[in-house]
């Protein structure tokens, strides 16, 4: 038999915490490398920060076949800047030295280059995105967009860190 409990009461509702509902706590993608300023960033604090944008895209998979998404992210030009590349911003010569190193919690990685994504160069909107199809990304993580490619495989999802620098240049033949 069911013990009578205590008394019902009104309460407020609470939010549930992401414990409460039995998702993992989100891990910051974290921004490392040659950078003035390095970051750790959850998708929530992604979205806070920086101006919204879209996009509709279809990308190929080898495997799947073609894909179409709406996402809705931050411009990963306007985050790398609040993390401030070592370069010399003003000299384009310098900024087109440096690379970028996306990988994922499952270990894919893939590398973009600075000037793909700098407006002087191939100004490509990449986006880190917030959200796929309507879905908030917070519990999974950000996914890299790149509306330019048409293979998927640098749609890089679940992002754990970005890698900025240079890597040595090749050396001189003998
Ligand atoms: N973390 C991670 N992201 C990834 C991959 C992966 O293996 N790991 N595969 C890529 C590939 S090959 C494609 S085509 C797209 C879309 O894959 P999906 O259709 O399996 O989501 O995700 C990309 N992002
Ligand atoms: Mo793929």
């Amino acid at each position: 038999m069911r013990r009578p409990g205590p008394p019902s009461r009104t309460t407020t509702a609470v939010r549930p915490t992401p414990a409460d509902t039995g998702a993992p706590a989100p891990r910051p993608l974290e921004i490392r490398g040659q950078l003035r300023r390095p970051l750790a960033l959850t998708v929530a604090q992604l979205r806070e920060r920086w101006p919204r944008h879209r996009a509709e895209v279809v990308f190929d998979c080898a495997t799947n076949g073609p894909q179409r998404h709406t996402f809705e992210g931050v411009l990963l030009r306007d985050v790398l800047d609040a993390a401030g590349p070592a370069f010399d911003a003003s000299r384009r010569k310098d900024r087109s030295r440096y690379l970028l190193a996306v990988s994922g919690g499952d270990g894919h990685h893939a590398v973009l280059s600075w000037a793909e994504i700098d407006a002087d160069f191939g100004d490509a909107p990449v986006l880190l995105a917030t959200a796929m199809d309507g879905r908030p990304l917070d519990t999974a993580g950000s996914q890299l967009v790149v509306p330019s490619d048409r293979c998927g495989a640098r749609y890089i999802s679940a992002i754990t860190g970005i890698w900025v620098g240079t890597c040595a240049p090749p050396g001189q033949p003998k």
